[in-house]
This record gives C-alpha cells, sequence and structure tokens, in this order.
C-alpha cells in the first residue's frame, strides 16, 4: 500500500515537471535572450573606461575661430570646411559643437575628424538631433588615409538614421576599391547588382529599428576584434562582425554630418 502511494506520487511529480519545465522554459526565455545584451551593453562603457586609456576627452567648452578646416580647435580638423570658407558649418554655442552641413555647396556631407589610434577600443559621445532640418542623422566612425585599396580610407561606420541604426564594414565593402569599380558601373547605369556582389555588400552591414528623437543621448561605439558594437543610453542597438572591423588603426575618428546635430563630450579610449 505504501509502495503504491510513493508510485502514485512519484508519477503526480513527473506529470508536473512535464508541464512546469516547458512553461518556466517559454517565461525564461525572454530573459535568456535580453541578459546577454543588457550586460554586453553596460560592459562596453566599463570595457573602455576599466581595460582602456582615455586618449581625448573635449566637452567644447570655448568658442570656434572661424570656419575653417581647424576652427573647431583641440585637433579637430574637417575635411569639407575650407570648400565653403564663407560658410560656418561647426558652430561652438553653450559648451556644444552645433554642426550644420553646407553639403550641396561643398558637395559633400560635413565630415570632421579627430586623431584616434587603436585597433580595439572605441568613442563615447552625446548626441541630439536638433529637429532644425528634416530627416536628421549622423554616422561616425573610423578612417585610415595610409591604408591603400580603401576609398578615401573609410573603414567603418554606424549611421543614426531616423528610423534604424546600422553598422557596416566599408573596409572590406563598398570602399574597397576592387568592389567600388565594379559597383560603380551598375549604381552608374541604375542596373540591380550581381547576385554574388549583392549577396557580399549584405554580409558587411547590419541594421536594426531604431527611433530618433530630439534629446539627448549618449553613445558608445567600440571594436573589438572583428566585432562592431554600438549601445544608446546604456542599452546596446545593435553588433556586428565583419573581417574590416579589425583593421590595425583606427587612425581617425570621424563624424559625417548631411544636415543638422548637436554634439558634446566626446571622449576616445584605446584598449589595444
Ligand atoms: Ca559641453
Amino acid at each position: 500500500m505504501a509502495e503504491n502511494r510513493a508510485t502514485e506520487r512519484r508519477r503526480v511529480e513527473l506529470a508536473c515537471l512535464k508541464v512546469v519545465t516547458p512553461l518556466l522554459r517559454y517565461l525564461l526565455f525572454p530573459f535568456a535572450l535580453c541578459l546577454p545584451f543588457g550586460a554586453t551593453a553596460a560592459d562596453d562603457l566599463s570595457w573602455l573606461m576599466k581595460s582602456g586609456t582615455l586618449i581625448f576627452h573635449d566637452a567644447f567648452e570655448r568658442e570656434e575661430d572661424g570656419n575653417l578646416a581647424k576652427a573647431i580647435g583641440n585637433g579637430w580638423n574637417s575635411a569639407t570646411a575650407d570648400r565653403v570658407p564663407a560658410i560656418k558649418q561647426a558652430d561652438l554655442d553653450g559648451g556644444i559643437l552645433k554642426l550644420a552641413s553646407a553639403s550641396k555647396e561643398a558637395g559633400h556631407s560635413a565630415h570632421i575628424h579627430h586623431e584616434a589610434g587603436f585597433a580595439d577600443g572605441g568613442v563615447v559621445v552625446r548626441f541630439k538631433f536638433p529637429g532644425l532640418t528634416k530627416g536628421e542623422s549622423l554616422q561616425l566612425g573610423f578612417v585610415d588615409r595610409e591604408t591603400k585599396g580603401i576609398h578615401a580610407g573609410h573603414l567603418c561606420y554606424t549611421l543614426l538614421a531616423p528610423g534604424n541604426v546600422t553598422l557596416i564594414d566599408h573596409k572590406t565593402g563598398v570602399m574597397n576599391l576592387e568592389i567600388r569599380n565594379r559597383r560603380q558601373g551598375y549604381l552608374e547605369r541604375r542596373e540591380a547588382l550581381p547576385a554574388d556582389l549583392d549577396a557580399l555588400l549584405k554580409t558587411k552591414q547590419t541594421s536594426v529599428s531604431w527611433k530618433a528623437d530630439e534629446k539627448w543621448h549618449d553613445l558608445v561605439l567600440i571594436t573589438e576584434g572583428d566585432e562592431m558594437r554600438i549601445s544608446i543610453d546604456g542599452k546596446l542597438v545593435a553588433r556586428h562582425r565583419s573581417e574590416g572591423f579589425s583593421h590595425p588603426v583606427k587612425r581617425w575618428f570621424s563624424f559625417l554630418v548631411p544636415n543638422t546635430v548637436w554634439i558634446d563630450d566626446v571622449k576616445i579610449y584605446k584598449v589595444r
């Protein structure tokens, strides 16, 4: 009788387990997905601060000196300012770098850069879309004009657009000279890219949906080995692996601005 009761209890326990285990798995699955991302995002800032060296910081608490390439001061340079010397594209106002690109007149988005010089490391930036122009966006990333075979030295970027965030490897993608030359003809003829080129370029980038607004945000953009990651306000937004991200010298940190954006507190950290 006692043996029968024990068998019955075990049967009920097993039946319960069969129901509870999948239920727990179902309930915990979202946390299992979120936790590594949350942990990584917090880790990226602490990784830079603990393992890295702060090699540059600018809080922009000064006035600019004219409109030309070095007007911002503190080592900043512009690849596009001297094309339109009569137009102020970078205004230091109230401790904020306010950028308004003369893209049409200069024939290029405003390109502002500073020495960086790391293999692994990253940048911390406060930014805000002020709502002064339509479709405000911001591209920031890394450039090395000393390595041959890359158009204008464009290595890799994040692009913050009104509806999404992209991470892209330009070095082994669209800015690789062989790929660029092959792609250019199709673009000029407005033809679809051949399947192999299209498939290759799709591996070089990732995009996730993200909604831009007109508030201040803290951004952390890092490269670690062949991975690039971007976090906004302490949350990992996107990560992607591609061989170009592991380029040994991110010589410049660059902003490319097609219209208007405000920037403050730029920090560059070198880990390796
Ligand atoms: Ca400031």
